[in-house]
């Protein structure tokens, strides 16, 4: 599951995963066998903790889903013990700096590229396989830097030229904050903000993400020919959402 995360990015193919916000093993291991190629929990904004994301990693185990994790910064601990716990990598919001994303790659690799420690954990069957997974991690795990502001945007041609930032994932949302136009996620300004960003990460060979959300094939079809390749469809709380109401829906109608 990790290398065919970490081949669809090295070689820019279009890669599709969800996005999981509750703590729910039961709803991660749905959405594993739905086909998503990866999944990300999201720690950022919701109360999902480690505990969550060790839950989520051993139900979804051994299925041919990538799991990663949204932190909710930066921080070199909060990175080590997502990773320990058996995530493959990790989705980094609110990059705006070079220094921020250097952060979060030290945290994400061990010596002599970063600053990880080292322990018997999840992610090497708890020391079974410490050699292999020492000698591998390195290149597999995944560090995507979120860009959701303008002072990310602006400082792109750094972020990306920073080595084991695998690419990156707009946050739409807050980008229509930061831009001074909140909730408006398609407004003229974002979607240059965000055409200059995927043609950044093309000059640069890194892979440029999309959240697509209540997705249709068209909406896909579109962030494809745009050049995202790194998209996330929906979530597990749209997923059941839509569907809880749709079912109501049909109910009252009979
Ligand atoms: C945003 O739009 O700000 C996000 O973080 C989406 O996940
Ligand atoms: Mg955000």
């Amino acid at each position: 599951s990790e290398l065919r995360l970490r081949k669809a990015l090295d070689e820019k193919e279009p890669i599709i995963g969800s996005w999981i916000q509750t703590s729910s093993p039961t709803c991660a291991e749905i959405l594993a066998n739905a086909g998503f190629a990866w999944l990300g929990i999201d720690c950022e904004h919701t109360s999902v903790g480690i505990q969550g994301v060790e839950s989520i990693a051993r139900a979804i185990h051994g299925r041919d889903t990538a799991l990663l994790v949204r932190v909710s910064r930066a921080d070199t601990i909060e990175i080590r013990q997502c990773l320990d716990v058996g995530a493959a990598g990790v989705i980094v919001p609110m990059v705006e700096t070079a220094a921020q994303a250097r952060t979060a790659v030290a945290a994400a690799k061990y010596p002599p590229d970063g600053v990880r420690g080292y322990c018997f954990g999840r992610m090497n069957d708890w020391g079974s396989s410490f050699d292999e997974y020492a000698t591998t991690a390195n290149k597999s795990v995944v560090v995507i830097a979120m860009i959701e502001t303008k002072a990310g945007v602006d400082n792109i041609e750094e972020i990306l030229a920073v080595q084991g930032i695998d690419g990156i994932f707009i946050g739409p949302y807050d980008m229509s904050g930061s831009y001074g136009v909140p909730g408006q996620t398609q407004h003229p300004y974002l979607k240059k903000a965000y055409a200059s960003l995927v043609d950044a990460c093309r000059r640069h060979g890194k892979v440029a993400g999309q959240h697509i959300v209540n997705s249709t094939r068209e909406k896909l079809n579109e962030a494809v020919a745009l050049g995202y390749t790194f998209i996330c469809l929906d979530a597990d709380i749209i997923l059941i959402n839509q569907s809880a109401r749709t079912a109501m829906e049909t109910a009252r109608k009979s």
